[in-house]
């Protein structure tokens, strides 16, 4: 971008510095500011006409492509009908509907849906739910959680207290007492270039009987892991190892709480990881995918076991104090039954499970290219590792998510990983678009 446009679309743009952005190096944003005022299906696009193909689908969230005309529809619709209602001892059509259709898709026996707005607010309320379902069947010693080292569930202190990721809890003092985390699986010695699950790591998952011999089973209320590690540079499960954990958690009366805020809704090449790996969770935490990014959404979705324990109270009294002013909103409801019916009538899931091979021929074909030390996929869902440079971590990342940006490509980078998660409509050209561009960026062109 030249001098002269930067300037043009400082000028067209409100003042930056108040808005102070999340997760983001603000003083560096306002410095080299970069805008998307407008999107649609696989694009966005700046201010001043510059097309980039989003291979993130936002944040790996606009499963259905960008402003897909059913799902705008409905949120237009919805917002003339029925802008809100009390979400406390009120209801409204559309979050009944969403919740027939969301427990219709996830795996059986899991047959409620709570409703929140984010993926931070479904992993609180998940474990909210493990606490009080151990207390009300009289066992509320159960209180600890395990997590996972670089595992990512939100940013509430539930969530970065069972979260592994050092920077996310830092600065942020104590976190709820009683955590321990499983070791991560990410081993590039054992695993570099697999293509889907890894053969080694299912031992990891026995770690789970260290961690319970150490505390004693009857204090340990759940587990929470991502079934595919997302933030953390896209860490995909050892063969195996997530139904390892439910043996172990079975054993044991421990929750398993999967989090599938990124893996959920086609992103896995199945519904949800549950489905795909074929291991049930007794909770199970979304978002993100729910609306395809629309409408901020979350759902904590429930085996029956769960949701029975809590109706035993006095009829007609609160079983669960929790909700937010939100929760089932109405045009996330809307958005969240568009995007679904999107989902299923174009045949989205299907869809990412068929380019799955394409889409890892495609990355696995940048093995040997200069700073590859990694490739690694599931569904569509996919990373490339590269080796950081000498005492400046992150940068070798950044200059290639630099060069894809100038050349009309949104990628995302965690540390040195690249990770890629584009919207479920991609065509196969565009993939190939990703490859070509990366393959250009890793050798300095
Ligand atoms: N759980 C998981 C597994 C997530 O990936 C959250 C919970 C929290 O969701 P909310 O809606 O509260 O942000 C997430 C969010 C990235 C990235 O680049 C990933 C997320 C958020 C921002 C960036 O990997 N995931």
């Amino acid at each position: 971008m030249d001098e002269n446009t930067v300037r043009q679309m400082r000028t067209e743009l409100p003042d930056l510095q108040p808005y102070w952005m999340p997760f983001t190096g603000n003083r560096f944003f306002k410095q080299h500011p970069r805008i998307i005022n407008r999107a649609q299906g696989m694009y966005c696009y700046t201010p001043d006409g510059h097309r980039l193909l989003d291979m993130v689908a936002g944040l790996w969230c606009s499963n259905a492509g960008h402003c897909h005309p059913k799902i705008v529809e409905a949120i237009q619709s919805q917002a003339e009908t029925l802008d809100y209602s009390m979400a406390f001892q009120l209801g409204h059509p559309k979050v009944f509907e969403l919740a027939n259709k969301l427990t219709g898709i996830a795996p059986e026996d899991i047959d409620y849906a709570f409703f929140v707005n984010s993926g931070s607010e479904s992993v609180d309320t998940a474990l909210k739910m493990a606490l009080g379902y151990h207390r009300i069947r009289g066992q509320g010693e159960r209180t600890r959680f395990i997590g996972r080292e670089k595992g990512y569930h939100g940013v509430g202190f539930g969530g970065i207290s069972v979260g592994g990721i050092s920077p996310n809890r830092k600065m942020f003092g104590a976190m709820l007492p009683g955590v321990d985390h499983l070791p991560h699986t990410h081993n590039l010695e054992h695993n570099a270039y697999t293509r889907g699950l890894p053969e080694w790591g299912l031992h990891l998952a026995d770690e789970l009987e260290n961690i319970i011999a150490l505390h004693d089973a009857s204090t340990i209320a759940a587990v929470i892991v991502e079934p595919v590690a997302g933030s953390a540079g896209v860490i995909i499960p050892p063969k195996g190892y997530l139904k390892r954990l439910r043996d172990i958690c079975d054993k044991y009366g421990i929750l398993l709480i999967f989090d599938e805020v990124i893996c959920g809704f086609g992103r896995v090449g199945d519904t949800f990881a549950s489905s795909r790996f074929e291991v049930t969770p007794d909770l199970m935490t979304t978002a993100k995918g729910l609306t395809s990014g629309t409408v901020p959404m979350g759902a904590v979705l429930a085996k029956s076991d769960i949701y029975d324990t809590f109706m035993t109270g006095p009829e007609g009294a609160i079983e669960f104090f929790h909700g937010y002013t939100y929760s089932g909103h109405p045009l996330a409801a809307a958005a969240g039954c568009a995007a679904l019916d999107v989902y299923s009538g174009e045949g989205l899931y299907q869809r990412a499970r068929s380019l799955e091979g394409y889409f890892e021929d495609g990355l696995h074909s940048l093995k040997g290219e200069p700073n590859v030390i990694d490739v690694r996929n599931i569904g569509l869902i996919g990373a490339v590792e590269l080796q950081p440079i000498e005492g400046q971590p992150t940068a070798r990342a950044m200059q290639v998510f630099r060069y894809c940006y100038d050349n009309g490509v949104i990628v995302r980078t965690t540390g040195d990983t690249l990770a890629f998660s584009p919207p479920l409509i991609i065509e196969k050209e565009q993939i190939d678009t990703l490859v070509e561009t990366l393959r250009n960026a890793l050798r300095g062109k």
